[in-house]
């Protein structure tokens, strides 16, 4: 019965390593359904840099229409998405993405990371559309 036991206890903790790994793997699908969007030609092009759960600069101003973000990930994987608006970019520890997005109505935007985690832990900025 006692080595019964153990054998549960060994198994439950398998299981519990799994499916932790299997979270923290998936890092990669935070962006819930936005698909990113080809650059636009001739579009405006901000350079933006997510490292250490933060964005550099968390501050961005761009004038309405379309738009270019260049997404340059240190640490790990990070996305970049602006609330209400369509697109994404995902970029991969130590690599440089670029997407395109189109913002038609002046105002100020949150852009944030949505990786689980990474949001609450301070990536997010303003995007202020002239
Ligand atoms: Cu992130």
């Amino acid at each position: 019965m006692v080595f019964r036991r153990i054998a549960v206890l060994l198994f439950a903790a398998a299981l519990g390593a799994g499916g932790l790994t299997a979270c923290s793997s998936d890092g990669g699908g935070g962006g819930g359904d936005q698909k990113a969007k080809r650059p636009f030609p001739s579009a405006p092009e901000l350079a933006v840099t997510g490292d250490s759960l933060s964005f550099d600069p968390d501050e961005l101003t761009v004038p309405a229409g379309k738009l270019n973000i260049a997404l340059t990930a240190g640490d790990q994987f990070h996305d970049f998405v602006i609330e209400d608006v369509d697109g994404i970019v995902e970029a991969g520890s130590g690599e440089t993405e670029t997407a395109g997005f189109e913002i038609t109505k002046p105002g100020e935007y949150t852009f944030y990371c949505s990786v689980p985690g990474h949001r609450q832990g301070g990536m997010e900025g303003t995007l202020t559309v002239e």
